[in-house]
């Protein structure tokens, strides 16, 4: 059994995981909406793994017996200046969520809950993933700058990314 207030923190992060879910998928229809669907389609493969991470949290709480309870979750940003401004974004919300994934090891050690604790090693190895893609992705946009040929490339590219 997990304490009151470990559930209540993992709840509070199946929300954030599928308002990072919900952030993406506007993501990609604002990149499809302008014609980049290379990059929308990486965004759409990258909500679906958002929501991934919100059902493993969720399988975790009911398997220690705890109580999973949904909040509504918060409208997301639908408008951008351009693609490299949505990536710069969604590596700013990587940051955000890794400092959450952090807290709730802060948390779990506090509470002494090897197994929340444990069960978070994942998080931790998965959020070190996701902010090295995210800035790799960023530092791409840096160099192609306003290149149009440059940005077809790399929307070609990103398309390529298969579900996991
Ligand atoms: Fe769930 O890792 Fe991104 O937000």
């Amino acid at each position: 059994m997990i304490s009151d207030k470990m559930q209540k923190a993992l709840n509070d992060q199946i929300n954030a995981e599928i308002f990072s879910s919900y952030l993406y998928l506007s993501m990609a229809a604002y990149l499809e909406s302008e014609n980049w669907s290379g990059m929308a389609k990486w965004m759409q493969v990258q909500s679906g793994e958002e929501y991934g991470h919100a059902m493993k949290i969720f399988g975790y709480i009911n398997e220690v017996d705890a109580r999973v309870t949904l909040e509504a979750i918060q409208k997301p940003e639908f408008e951008w200046k351009s693609p490299a401004q949505v990536f710069e974004e969604s590596h700013k919300h990587e940051l955000y969520i890794t400092d959450r994934i952090n807290k709730l090891v802060d948390l779990a050690i506090q509470e002494k809950d090897y197994a929340t604790n444990l069960f978070l090693n994942y998080f931790i190895t998965e959020q070190v993933e996701e902010v090295a893609t995210a800035t790799q992705i960023v530092n791409k946009f840096k160099l192609i700058g306003d290149n149009k040929t440059s940005l077809f490339l790399l929307d070609r590219e990103l398309g390529m990314r298969a579900s996991k």
